[in-house]
């Protein structure tokens, strides 16, 4: 049994140590070539994504003017029959406002101090490589000037082309630009889904095909022709989608975006209950951290507190140690992690969120190697100390040790990964001692990184 364990570990090592001399001569920088590729029939590259890992998505709308309160009520509110949900990017329904009231909002909304450049630098200093915003969520209003519908940007004081400003603000900091787009839900026009609730009237099937023809798909391809957008991110998270979202409706989206821009890419959640072999990444549900590699390129869609929309009263903030965290444990996974900010109506990012993305942004500064373009370890199980993500390159093979929890000082390395030759913290380049047998290292002296520290081992 023994000597089983000793023979499969060096043959895990060797294959791993063989992928890695295999591997194109590559700096650190380079992605990890001895990465697994999935056989799907997503036509497009997801290399730039699954590099990416974090991401910024973006809620804002009409339903940013509201903040989560309407007529005395506030999100969440048990006393009216829908009340209860943080969301505040559902306050029209939620709190039960008129549609006349909410489509007014409309005239409003005027978001002066808008600046699409600061947006971009704060994701990108923030160390997201990609930022997708809803372009349409599911009160109906689009945030550009639609020829399509004249519940929309164009029908607002607001005479800029936000979305076009954003296209050009994330091509000057090298981040990808994505859209939000809700193709089911529609409580704006006629034929389009309504909530998911019982006491909602759904539309028949030919009411949903009318909306889907003349709203829906015109408006992506709007989106693509007019923006050309790297990914769209679409929005359905039940079965109960599932009587307007047929397989084929979700085909004809798809196909439709290949007609026009064969790279950009589609998440699952087009049709959460059957995304299909065509789309190109798994949006996991919201704030949901699988535990388990889900073998495609995946992601997380995250809150920094409860709601994703600017709300005045979601005092709910998670810590950026904690966000950190999830990051890592994401990329460990393979998956990415694209962290939500619910701007004011006014189009500024509230100073807590702006914290937290700093804050994230300077542990990237120094922790970015052991993140971006890095690849999980699926034969391993994390260890109780951390999590762990690998690279390998011509020189061998690198691991990186995430460490949350320095129990006693001197940590395991998982036996499948055999000796490690040498260690240091990669922040500072710190020499951290290993055990004799290469198989733990022991905490280093000195101030250590107190919401994860990245130790970097050599095989
Ligand atoms: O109903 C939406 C919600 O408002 C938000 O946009 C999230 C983001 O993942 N998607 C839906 C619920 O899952």
């Amino acid at each position: 049994m023994k000597t089983f364990k000793l023979i499969s570990n060096t043959l895990f090592l060797a294959s791993i140590l063989l992928f890695g001399a295999l591997a194109n001569a590559c700096s650190l920088n380079n992605k990890d070539k001895t990465r697994k590729t999935e056989v799907t029939e997503s036509s497009a590259d997801t290399d730039w994504f699954r590099d990416a890992r974090f991401g910024m998505f973006v809620h804002w709308g009409l339903y940013s003017i509201l903040g989560g309160s309407y007529n005395g009520h506030t999100l969440p509110d048990e006393s009216l029959s829908h009340g209860k949900s943080w969301y505040s990017e559902w306050v029209q329904m939620r709190l039960e406002v008129p549609t006349k009231t909410y489509h007014d909002l409309a005239k409003q909304f005027n978001p002066v101090n808008f600046d699409a450049d600061e947006w971009a630098r704060e994701a990108s200093l923030a160390g997201m490589k990609y930022l997708v915003l809803t372009s349409k969520h599911h009160d109906g209003f689009a945030l550009w000037d639609s020829d399509v519908s004249n519940f929309d940007l164009g029908s607002s004081p607001c005479k800029r082309d936000l979305l076009g400003e954003l296209a050009t603000a994330c091509r000057k900091y090298g981040l990808k630009l994505g859209f939000y787009y809700s193709h089911w839900q529609d409580w704006e026009c006629e034929g389009g889904a309504q909530p998911d609730w019982e006491d909602k009237v759904q539309p028949s099937d030919a009411m949903f095909q009318k909306y889907w023809q003349k709203k829906s798909l015109p408006q992506v391809r709007e989106l693509l022709e007019r923006y050309k957008p790297d990914m769209l991110w679409f929005d359905t998270w039940s079965e109960s989608c599932k009587e307007h979202i047929t397989p084929k409706r979700r085909d004809e989206l798809i196909d439709l975006i290949r007609s026009i821009k064969p790279d950009c890419l589609i998440n699952g959640r087009i049709c959460a209950y059957d995304p299909g072999p065509r789309v190109d990444y798994i949006s996991a549900f919201d704030n949901e951290h699988p535990e388990k590699n889900l073998g495609r390129p995946w992601q997380t869609p995250a809150t920094m507190y409860k709601s994703w929309a600017w709300h005045a009263n979601d005092f709910n903030w998670k810590s950026s140690e904690q966000m950190i965290k999830l990051l890592v444990t994401n990329a460990s996974l393979g998956g990415n992690y694209l962290l939500n900010i619910g701007p004011y109506a006014n189009g500024k990012f509230p100073a807590p969120a702006l914290r937290r993305l700093r804050e994230i942004g300077a542990w990237l500064v120094a922790n970015g190697e052991s993140i971006y373009g890095t690849s999980p370890i699926d034969e391993i199980e994390a260890p109780s100390w951390g999590r762990l993500c690998k690279r390998a390159n011509t020189r061998g093979t690198i691991i990186y040790a995430h460490v949350m929890d320095w129990e006693n000082g001197t940590l395991a390395i998982p036996e499948k990964l055999g000796q490690a030759k040498s260690a240091m913290v990669l922040e500072t380049g710190q020499k951290v001692e290993l055990t004799q047998n290469g198989q733990a290292f022991i905490k280093p002296n000195g101030a250590l990184d107190h919401n994860v520290a990245t130790i970097k081992l050599i095989f």
